[in-house]
């Protein structure tokens, strides 16, 4: 079943879990088992890409050379990349030659065996036992960092009973701001921003050390949008990290990069640019929602080796969730 918010955390300790609206931790199976239902209908647009393909080749039974190439047309329509692609068919051909695969039904349970296996790809959990934990947001211009950021926000304080407080280090525009102040109203925590055009750095620094004075868990610092080949706003990223570890040495200790799952193959590019920029520790997969390219998550996993940590498929407070490989995989294939 799903993996839930305590999952995708490692705390030090046992917090007090005051879900909000209502809801006790009892409903929380039925949240989690709505939550993959939903994924599987925002997937289906995916799927019908990919498992149109592969169920005319199961229905035939026999798997030959021809099932070969049309599994790989199949994942490189789903945007799984050319990479992951060959590295899945060609493990899947040698072990049916080898016997171990017969039949399409048991090459359809290997297949998702194997892409929940690249998917679950290094640490995919987020360590939050540092006082505070700080995590960074980058990623290209509207890939969701703002509203992701809000949303964890609402998930730490109210989920995990943790303390946290927002960094608007996105100085690049006024409404950024006002958009985070708008989240930090609803998870109810606080806001440290500067003047329109201010340096990000001082921002940062500045969110840390109140941070650090308020007694704060965790400090989420987000940052303006950029693409990834503008070099000098790159070069910007890893300064305003160089201001923060000014704060605590080793922080901050997750850079998350958001990434538009609708983008395709282009997310993989901007995972691998952003991620020699600076060090990327998480993928965020947002508008998973309506994308028949769903399947960027594997070659973002498979060929970078960067777990993706968190989804999202809505807009909604409840549309961000810890990301799950294996229910993943299988919503993807059935
Ligand atoms: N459908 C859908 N929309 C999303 C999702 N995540 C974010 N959005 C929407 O995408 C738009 C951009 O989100 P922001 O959070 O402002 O993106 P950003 O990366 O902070 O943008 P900049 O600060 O301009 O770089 C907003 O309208 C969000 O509501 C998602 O998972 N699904
Ligand atoms: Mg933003």
């Amino acid at each position: 079943m799903a993996r839930d918010w305590s999952d995708l955390f490692i705390t030090d300790g046992a917090r007090p879990a005051t879900i909000g609206d209502g809801a006790s931790l009892a409903d929380e199976p039925e949240r989690r088992r709505g939550f993959f239902k939903r994924l599987r209908t925002n997937l289906s647009k995916t799927r019908e890409a990919l498992g149109a393909e592969i169920q005319a080749t199961l229905l035939e039974g026999d798997v030959d050379e021809d099932t070969w190439e049309r599994l790989e047309e199949a994942l490189i329509m789903a945007d799984v990349g050319a990479a992951t692609t060959a590295r899945v068919v060609g493990e899947l051909e040698s072990e049916a030659a080898g016997g171990a695969i017969s039949g399409g039904e048991a090459l359809s349970r290997r297949l998702a065996g194997m892409l929940a296996e690249i998917a679950r790809t290094g640490e995919d959990r987020i360590d939050l036992r540092h006082a505070p934990t700080v995590i960074m947001a980058v990623g290209v211009n509207g890939t969701g960092k703002t509203t992701t950021i809000g949303k964890l926000a609402w998930h730490l304080q109210h989920e995990l009973g943790l303390k946290v407080v927002l960094g608007a280090a996105d100085t690049f525009r006024a409404a950024a701001v006002q958009q985070l102040e708008g989240w930090a109203r609803r998870a109810g925590c606080e806001i440290v921003s500067g003047p329109e055009g201010s340096d990000p750095g001082s921002v940062a620094f500045e969110a840390v050390r109140q941070g650090r004075e308020l007694g704060a868990d965790v400090v989420i610092v987000d940052t303006a949008g950029r693409l990834h080949t503008q070099d000098d706003l790159m070069a910007e990223l890893a300064k305003v990290r160089r201001v923060i570890a000014k704060q605590i040495d080793d922080a901050p200790h997750e850079t998350l990069l958001t990434v538009d799952a609708t983008t395709g193959q282009n997310g993989l590019r901007q995972a691998k640019l952003f991620s020699e920029a600076v060090p990327v520790d998480g993928i965020v997969l947002t508008k998973l929602d309506g994308t028949a390219k769903g399947g960027i998550a594997l070659a973002i996993a498979g060929e970078l080796g960067i777990a993706v940590k968190l989804i999202g498929i809505g807009e909604a407070l409840e549309d961000l969730r810890p990301f799950d490989a294996d229910d993943y995989a299988q919503a993807l294939l059935t």
